[in-house]
């Protein structure tokens, strides 16, 4: 089993569908949280000066879907074929598509809160009523066992939650999947022991 240490700011963010994987599978590896103050000089040393990073023994790989993916792929959580890996991607690629239009690094409050109030409007429910309908009837949203996909969706739909708490009213059973991943039992055991953060 190689060496795992993946970096990042100490939030879930970017970084906690890849620790959900680690928890789940039982893969051990070095949670490496970094301060802000210590960012500006950990970025200098980044070869594209961005985090989350995984280094796997000597070989440092950089991209948040990346290496989740490979984690997904070494714990046997991507899905039972290719098509099934294909749509546990597509639901991943979705979901980041949707989380990257939020103006996360907009300084301009009043610009900042304008786009909020756009996204959720206008963009959200697409992807919601999307989701909805992929998984349909389903425990998990690709085949019959639980992938990375539902990982992914049940990290980001806390962000979702957070910064609007009616969000997931109306979609009872993408609120049921996400309460489902919580609930498995290598999962719920690093919820309750990570840092309490809002992001
Ligand atoms: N597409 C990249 C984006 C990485 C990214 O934007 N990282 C942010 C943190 S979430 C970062 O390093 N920000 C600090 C900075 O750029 O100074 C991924 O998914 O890993």
């Amino acid at each position: 089993m190689p060496n795992y240490k993946l970096t990042y700011f100490k939030i879930r963010g970017r970084a906690e569908t890849a620790r959900y994987i680690f928890a789940y599978s039982g893969i051990k590896y070095e949670d490496n949280t970094i301060e802000m103050m210590d960012w500006l000089n950990v970025k200098q040393s980044l070869l594209f000066q961005q985090i989350p990073i995984l280094r796997v023994d000597d070989t440092v790989l950089n991209q948040s879907t990346a290496i989740a993916r490979y984690l997904a792929r070494e714990a046997g959580l991507v899905g039972r074929n290719s098509l099934e890996q294909a749509q546990a991607d597509a639901i991943v690629d979705t979901i980041n598509d949707f989380m990257n239009m939020f103006p996360w690094t907009e300084k301009n409050p009043a610009v900042k809160e304008k786009i909020m109030e756009d996204v959720f409007a206008n963009k959200i429910p697409l992807l919601l009523d999307g989701l909805n309908q992929l998984l349909g009837d389903q425990m998990w949203f690709v085949g019959d066992s639980v992938t990375w996909a539902d990982f992914h969706w049940a990290v980001c739909s806390i962000t979702l939650t957070n910064l609007n708490v009616d969000i997931l009213h109306s979609y009872p059973k993408l609120l049921a999947l996400k309460e489902r991943v919580e609930a498995l039992p290598k999962i719920a055991a690093w919820i309750e022991q990570r840092p309490k953060t809002p992001l």
